[in-house]
């Protein structure tokens, strides 16, 4: 026989697992009202057809963005960090990090919930890229999360000829940029498909595995974007799988645990089996930050954090970025 559920809770109880790593995806923030890619009817790629795209994946690939960018920041306007916050998948990752069993946290998504719920950076392995930076594709000219936001939803954008448009395309304001017309498309340093992923991702590979991991939490992905899809099967240790489907060869091993049902739903199960509430930290309020909140301090404390976050990120990032890696993305 196997491992339970009602086992690992324990073995984290009593901190038999030290060095905890999670593998996680766009599914543990659905619940912050983040559409995920591939759920039906709710999923990104179920309501793209609006933008008209050859393929779903075209929304991030690069040479259908140099065309169409407007694909792209239609997509950025929904999804743009400031107006989520963490869900109780992300809350629970806070507590193993408190507890001292905290390894690493591998995430596919670009949302920055899991910094917002106070994992700390340096756990953190956003391997699909963030909003924090952002280059102008053509002269690679750094352009700051400010501009960025000015250029989606500022005065100019208020003042342009819309066109029924939700959203801005910011462009480059570099005087040499190659670009001297329009100025080049500026694009966030969310990896797209054929881009290199962050050098810290394979540094982490690296360091992490197989061995100097002792338990793997996976959840909220369906495990199908390579090379992040086979971290899970990088391990030598038990994996749990948090997620409403069967997904990658989890369940395969003896030491595999799967949990099917909602994430948010389940990781509150698994908290009361450990012993441990994720009530207290509710206080913050509901999931997704109200737009009448104007005055409340709910969406500015958001976006304060995120300036924060998109500076530290900035920081981190510009030490990692001479990074020349092979590895690509590969699409699904
Ligand atoms: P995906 O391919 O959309 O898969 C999500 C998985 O989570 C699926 O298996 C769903 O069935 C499952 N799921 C969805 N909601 C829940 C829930 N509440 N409880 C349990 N399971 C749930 O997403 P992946 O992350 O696997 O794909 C990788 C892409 C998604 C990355 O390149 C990301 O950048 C990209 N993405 C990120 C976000 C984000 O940052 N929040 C949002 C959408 C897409």
């Amino acid at each position: 026989m196997g491992l339970t559920m009602e086992e690992i809770a324990i073995g984290i109880k009593e901190k038999k697992y030290k060095n905890i790593a999670f593998m996680v995806g766009a599914g543990i923030s659905t619940g912050a009202g983040i559409p995920d890619f591939r759920s039906p009817e709710t999923g990104l790629y179920a309501n793209l057809e609006k933008l008209n795209l050859p393929y779903p994946e075209a929304v991030f690939d690069i040479d259908y963005f140099k065309k169409h960018p407007e694909a792209f920041y239609t997509l950025a306007d929904g999804l743009y960090p400031g107006k989520y916050s963490p869900t109780k998948f992300h809350k629970f990752i806070k507590k193993i990090q408190d507890a001292g069993l905290l390894k690493r946290v591998y995430t596919q998504n670009i949302d920055t919930l899991e910094r917002l719920a106070g994992v700390d950076e340096k756990y953190m392995i956003e391997a699909h890229g963030s909003f924090a930076k952002n280059f102008c594709i053509e002269c690679k000219h750094s352009m700051s999360v400010e501009e960025i936001k000015e250029a989606m939803w500022g005065e100019d954008f208020e003042k342009s000829d819309k066109k029924g448009k939700k959203v801005g395309i910011p462009r480059c304001k570099n005087k040499i940029c190659k670009n001297k017309k329009q100025g080049g498309l500026v694009k966030p340093s969310i990896v797209f498909f054929g881009e290199q992923l962050p050098k810290s991702f394979f540094q982490a590979l690296e360091d992490d595995l197989p061995d100097e991991v002792d338990l793997a939490i996976v959840a909220g992905t369906s495990l199908t974007v390579q090379p992040f899809a086979s971290l899970p099967t990088m391990v030598n240790c038990p994996r749990i799988l948090f997620n409403d489907e069967r997904v990658g060869n989890i369940g395969r091993k003896r030491n595999d645990v799967v949990v099917i049902g909602d994430c948010d739903e389940k990781i509150e199960e698994f908290c009361k089996l450990i012993g441990w509430s994720l009530d207290e930290e509710e206080e913050e309020g509901s999931n997704e930050t109200e737009e009448t909140e104007e005055e409340g301090g709910g969406v500015e404390a958001a976006e304060e954090k995120v300036e924060e976050i998109a500076k530290e990120l900035e920081k981190v990032e510009l030490e990692g970025d001479k990074e020349d890696d092979k590895h690509d993305k590969k699409g699904s």
